[in-house]
């Protein structure tokens, strides 16, 4: 059957993840999902991956038209919706609300998924990072690779990791490559940098000495990075963020009595809670249909607009004064493939006017306060390719990518990246609060001035989460102080 599978996907000119593989494999008739998939796709995508195939197998057992969680859209355009937004006035508050979505996909997809696009996406990626390297003191004069590999003196070199791997004598070896040549960089065991992890595709610098074969020994491995010391660009006043995640609307493990307990705090006169402005909520706000095998055994509602009407009438029941900016996850109606535009205008039709939508990952202006959310899908791939990451410990995963100056360096993975022509998934300009959730865990720090927030769950541990020893801290509130910085987290 495997065959069979990799046959089909071949003659037509496309090809199949592994986990995708496996998946149908385990399916009563594998080609099913596959064809519907494929069938409905305007273009064949360059890759159909494990989400194509889950979603297309909900399509074919239920007929009915679903929305865009499962519907094979990975990368057509999204009808324009305005970019900025901003309220003036609210009779219910003293102050003005003022949030505006800085930069997301929604409304500027291009992409089609050919093998051009991919090409021109990396090539994107590789330039915007080389050039924040280049700014970097260690790299002033960088070569290319080509000239590079003929020098017999220290070198300095910015390249895209290619492959990674140890050798015989515990040493490590990576293949770095740019536009002119690739390049073997030899990490040494016994040196300073054996601790340091380097991933697939994520874009750095080597400093090290090039010997007469052409190998490089690394002396120093330069990221990216962010500047050492930023000052906080605080509010005058002592306004506040809560941030929420993974909700997960519909699930059986929804928490709804502890939703009760925040949603009565937030409208008490609590002095913190009064002082909330703004709730930033980074995806999976509803648990979705088809996003996994034999999902519809764990849900309480098996509608997915009926999922969003329910999570819009607990948001409605919220104290007038939020502002609430919503961004999709894994879980959420848009297209799987990241950056995920903001919902569609049948879903954000449910919701109330204080409610606003942006894409995943989208850079938000609070008050001038500046918010990356991102849902952190990626952070599947950091923990399984970090040693020292865990899910327990995401602050760690987004210290990482901070280090990195992106949000999915590694690709292929279990992070669908859609081939945009801008590499949207950089972190271009360093932001004040850094948000993500996926992991329903929850943490606060600091990492170079910046706030790292993982903002929690609402949902308990599943079955599946227990299966992988997945231990969720649910029902916490982080809350970020827009004057300073401060955050807390409050537990209910
Ligand atoms: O993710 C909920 C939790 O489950 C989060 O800790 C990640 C983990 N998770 C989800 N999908 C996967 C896969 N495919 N591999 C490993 N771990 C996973 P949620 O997005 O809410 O389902
Ligand atoms: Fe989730
Ligand atoms: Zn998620």
């Amino acid at each position: 059957m495997r065959e069979e599978l990799l046959a089909f996907v071949s003659n037509r000119g496309t090809l199949l993840e592994p986990d995708a593989v496996e998946f149908l494999l385990v399916q009563q008739d594998p080609m099913a999902p596959l064809e519907a998939f494929l069938g409905a796709c305007p273009e064949t995508p360059f890759v159909v991956t494990l989400q194509d195939v889950m979603g297309a197998g909900a399509i074919a057992r239920k007929t009915a038209s679903l929305p865009r969680a499962v519907a094979p859209t990975p990368l057509a355009a999204e009808p324009s919706i305005p970019a900025s937004f901003r309220r003036e006035g609210d009779p219910a508050a003293d102050r003005d609300a003022d949030v505006r979505i800085l930069r997301d996909i929604t409304g500027r997809s291009t992409c089609e998924g050919t093998l051009e696009d991919f090409t021109r996406y990396f090539r994107h990626r590789f330039h915007v990072l080389r050039t924040m390297l280049r700014g970097r003191r260690e790299l002033a004069g960088a070569q290319d690779i080509a000239k590079a590999r003929k020098s017999t003196r220290e070198v300095r070199i910015v390249g895209m990791v290619a492959d990674v791997r140890p050798t015989k004598n515990g040493h490590r070896i990576l293949e770095i490559e740019d536009d002119t040549d690739q390049v073997a960089v030899l990490v040494p065991a016994d040196s300073g940098l054996a601790a340091e992890t380097v991933v697939m595709d994520e874009v750095l610098g080597v400093v090290g000495t090039a010997n007469d074969r052409g190998l490089v020994i690394a002396h120093a491995l330069v990221r990216p990075d962010i500047p050492t010391t930023r000052p906080f660009r605080g509010t005058k006043d002592h306004v506040r963020a809560a941030f929420m995640s993974d909700i997960h609307v519909g699930s059986r493990t929804f928490l709804e009595d502890r939703w009760t307990k925040v949603s009565t705090w937030l409208g008490s006169d609590d002095g913190v809670a009064a002082s909330i402005r703004y709730l930033v909520v980074s995806g999976d706000v509803v648990d979705g249909i088809g996003v996994y095998p034999r999902q519809d055994e764990e849900l309480t509602i098996d509608d997915i607009y009926g999922q969003y009407e329910a999570l819009a009438r607990m948001i409605a029941a919220l104290p007038d004064r939020l502002r609430v900016i919503m961004i999709p996850g894994n879980h959420d109606a848009v297209r799987p493939a990241e950056p995920q535009p903001a919902f569609p205008q049948s879903i954000q039709k449910l919701f109330d006017s204080n409610v606003i939508f942006a894409g995943n990952p989208s850079l938000l202006s609070l008050e001038g306060v500046r918010v990356l959310a991102y849902h952190g899908r990626s952070m599947d791939d950091l923990v399984s390719a970090m040693p020292g990451m865990s899910y327990a410990r995401p602050i760690e995963a987004m210290k990482a990518m901070l280090r990195m100056r992106h949000l999915a360096p590694i690709y292929g993975g279990k992070t669908p990246i859609a081939p945009e022509a801008e590499d949207h998934l950089i972190v271009e300009e360093v932001p004040d609060i850094f948000a993500t959730g996926h992991v329903h865990s929850a943490g606060v720090d600091a990492y170079r001035g910046v706030v790292l927030v993982n903002s929690s769950t609402w949902q308990a541990q599943t079955p599946y989460q227990k299966m992988r020893n997945i231990d969720p801290m649910p029902a916490r509130l982080p809350i970020v102080d827009l004057a300073n910085g401060t955050a807390i987290i409050r537990e209910f």
